[in-house]
């Protein structure tokens, strides 16, 4: 399967990695929008939100469990943003779920 992440995943593309553990891979954002920018990408290859099931369900909620624990790391303690987006209107780029952990400035209501 032809997925950059999936390539991240296995060490055969560099990454900036942050936190990984048996169920998921976090490595900095090659084009951050924030001070701190990084993904948190389940091993599993999904395609996208929309493409997970009933099974997948407590990996989406390890996924924010990660995402907690990051950002208690990171010096996040004024907050932070996730993000998962899903599909062309979403503004899903790759085809590999993906929540974005943003932080470090004020982030701003509604997103574009
Ligand atoms: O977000 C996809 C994100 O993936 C986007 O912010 C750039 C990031 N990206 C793409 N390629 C790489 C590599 N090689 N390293 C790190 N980050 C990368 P989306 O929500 O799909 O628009």
């Amino acid at each position: 399967m032809d997925c950059i992440f999936c390539k991240i995943i296995a060490g055969q593309i560099p990454s900036k990695k942050i936190y990984e553990d048996d169920l998921t891979y976090a490595f900095m954002d090659i084009d951050p929008k924030a001070p701190v920018h990084l993904l948190i990408v389940p091993r599993k290859h999904i395609a996208s939100l929309a493409e997970a099931d009933a099974s997948d369900t407590a990996l989406l909620g390890h996924m924010h469990a990660v995402a907690k624990k990051i950002g208690a790391e990171h010096n996040l303690s004024a907050g932070y943003r996730t993000v998962i987006n899903t599909g062309p209107d979403g503004g899903q780029t790759v085809s590999h779920l993906h929540m974005h952990l943003l932080g470090g400035r004020q982030m701003h209501w509604p997103p574009g």
